[in-house]
């Protein structure tokens, strides 16, 4: 592991002596009573006296001339500055007051120079701006029913298409996924034949699908099929405060069949001998067992709780929370290193497997989870849940020590991986499944609002402001993973130049990048399957800097999928290879496609006040669930409360 300072003592710009603020009267006093002044004050001269005098004199003069316009820290420090119609008399007593007070211990503040640099953008955009971003967002739009329209020509009730083959397949067990991952993104988008197409099939297949089905993942079927139905309940009016569908079935409907499969994969949690359920259900007879290699995924056991959370709310049954919760409980006991976690764990045992540590592939979503469930459930305020929030912080500092660096020689931000634990070595390597972290990172900073009133109601703590920092920093990274292959589409995986590894001849193919020596791209992980990560964390971040950059960022990316994943018979395609031109293409479309890319990309093109941040929680599949103390403590008859 490279031994260069951790990022958090490196890589963020702030100044600690900020924290650290001595107060103008506190520098005279401490300079003037040094204990070699104290000893020579003895016998003090009468010029030195003089000297103090003048000193103390010029002080004064300066507070009482200093400009009545209040500073941006004074604005945000509580009401400190901000009267302009204070008497000068009581403005000078004040300025004493706060002299002889104590320096507050206030979190950085970023200059107005920074402000811009790190996008606090506070002016509203022009009319032409606002058209702009209208037509692109009717871009999505249509890019949406394209997929949708090569789907249902093709491949209308089985999980995915293959666009190019132009057929159906079933690779997640049967269940039409594409239907119901698809059906809140066409609410969103008020796209009502959709929605009454999506809606009629569940209502008339789900359910005898369900019951007759053998094998599916506990996770993906979570995720995708009870997440969608779920949030397809809440947006046609479940929660009666609001509705999106003016088509398709009663909200009922959705909950009907979201509780027959979730009591079908309940199995996966009682029949384990610990709190960790088995990875598979056979829904038709509810029975559960584990994986070929008898593990769990770290991630997919992890990554169910906001689901079942808010089934027990709207259902009034807590016994799906109780099951998902136990989990959670029970990670909280197992030794971790700085927080992070192993991606396997054994349902036998409880205990993790293996020393493999990252945020791709079987880790993300385990820390995802952590910050959103907290968000989910902390207006319960009952505190049985802020060890997730502890768990969490936990682990992005663990994040910031053990597996941040920067690239050669651009100084790219990226996280890496720990292939043998906290004894092994550091991998520069990056699946593009961690750039949904930019995003967590800035929820969990802010907690869902803009960093803007985050500051002024003077909200983040210096972790917050190390954790938003990184986000941004990364999520430049997963941009760039787009911009410098030839294409304009990220690779699967990505591995970065340092001083302990780099490999030649392995560039993205645009050689217009500045960071074609930086991202190195392997042979094996040249392909892109659509994946909505970082448009999905260019959407958190521009909700919540407000700067356009990450909007345009994201309409770059929206070109490049429309120019090069389109398929004219219906539907878009993944690639087997960013790299090349033209790109070779692989025959599937995923449903996450519909479920998550195409919905970021619309909600980031936008009105800000759809679907806010602060009210609602995404599931990892982009399913968004509200977050209301209504729902959890009355709507559920207080189910949601002591549960645990
Ligand atoms: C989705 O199913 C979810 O976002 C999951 O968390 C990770 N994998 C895919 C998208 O890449």
């Amino acid at each position: 592991m490279s031994k260069s300072l951790p990022y958090s003592v490196k890589d963020v710009h702030y100044d600690n002596a900020k924290f650290r603020h001595r107060s103008f009267f506190k520098v005279i006093t401490q300079t003037l009573f040094t204990s070699d002044m104290k000893r020579e004050c003895v016998s003090c001269s009468t010029g030195k006296f003089l000297g103090l005098f003048m000193i103390f004199g010029l002080a004064c003069l300066m507070l009482t001339h200093a400009s009545k316009t209040p500073s941006v820290t004074d604005g945000l420090s509580k009401g400190l500055g901000t009267n302009e119609e204070q008497k000068v008399v009581t403005d000078v007593g004040l300025r004493f007051k706060k002299l002889l007070r104590r320096a507050p211990r206030l979190p950085p503040r970023l200059s107005g120079d920074e402000k811009v640099s790190s996008g606090i953008f506070t002016g509203k955009p022009n009319e032409h701006d606002e058209e702009k971003w209208k037509a692109r967002q009717r871009n999505v739009k249509e890019a949406f029913t394209h997929a949708w329209s090569g789907y249902k020509k093709f491949a209308m009730g089985y999980d995915e298409l293959l666009p190019l083959s132009m057929q159906g397949f079933d690779g997640l067990g049967g269940l039409g996924a594409t239907v119901v991952d698809s059906l809140d993104t066409a609410m969103i988008m008020g796209l009502e034949e959709v929605v009454s197409e999506a809606g009629s099939w569940i209502e008339s297949n789900l359910l005898e699908r369900i019951s007759q089905k053998g094998d599916v993942n506990l996770f993906e079927t979570t995720i995708r099929v009870l997440g969608g139905l779920l949030s397809a309940y809440h947006l046609s009016g479940g929660d009666q405060d609001m509705n999106l569908a003016n088509t398709g079935p009663k909200p009922t409907i959705y909950l009907e069949i979201a509780k027959n499969l979730a009591d079908r994969l309940l199995s996966a949690f009682t029949s384990s001998p610990t709190p960790i359920p088995y990875s598979d259900v056979l829904l038709k007879n509810s029975s559960a067992h584990p994986a070929s290699n008898l593990l769990s995924s770290t991630s997919e056991v992890s990554t169910l709780q906001l689901e079942f959370n808010y089934l027990s709310a709207i259902s009034g049954d807590p016994k799906y929370k109780t099951e998902g919760m136990k989990v959670f409980a029970h990670f909280k006991t197992l030794p971790k290193v700085e927080g992070l976690v192993p991606i396997y764990i054994s349902p036998h045992s409880g205990e993790f497997i293996g020393q493999e540590i990252r945020l791709g592939s079987r880790g993300d979503s385990y820390y995802e989870y952590l910050i959103k469930v907290w968000l989910q459930l902390r207006s319960i305020q009952d505190g049985n849940f802020t060890y997730l929030y502890d768990m969490y912080e936990e682990a992005m500092r663990g994040v910031r020590h053990l597996l941040v660096q920067k690239t050669i020689p651009n100084e790219l931000v990226f996280v890496g991986e720990l292939p043998g634990g906290s004894k092994g070595s550091f991998s520069p390597k990056m699946d593009h499944l961690v750039c949904f972290l930019p995003g967590t990172l800035a929820l969990g900073a802010t907690k869902g609002i803009t960093k803007e009133k985050a500051m002024k109601d003077n909200l983040l703590t210096i972790e917050d402001f190390e954790n938003l920092k990184l986000a941004e920093d990364l999520a430049k990274t997963c941009f760039e993973m787009y911009s410098v292959t030839s294409t304009g589409l990220a690779p699967e995986i990505a591995y970065f130049h340092t001083k302990d590894f780099y490999e030649d001849g392995l560039g993205g193919g645009n050689q217009s990048s500045e960071y074609v020596n930086d991202i190195i791209i392997k042979f094996n992980d040249r392909h892109n399957l659509l994946r909505p990560e970082t448009v999905e964390s260019l959407f958190v971040l521009y909700r919540i800097t407000q700067d356009p950059k990450y909007r345009e960022w994201g309409w770059q990316i929206f070109q490049s999928f429309e120019k090069y994943t389109k398929v004219d018979s219906g539907g878009y395609t993944s690639l087997n290879d960013v790299t090349t031109l033209p790109p070779q293409r692989r025959d599937k479309m995923e449903t996450f496609f519909l479920g998550e890319t195409l919905k970021y990309l619309y909600l980031l093109f936008g009105d800000s006040s759809v679907i806010p941040l602060d009210k609602f929680v995404f599931n990892t599949e982009a399913h968004p669930f509200p977050i209301k103390d209504a729902i959890y403590l009355e709507g559920g008859s207080n189910i949601m409360k002591g549960t645990m």
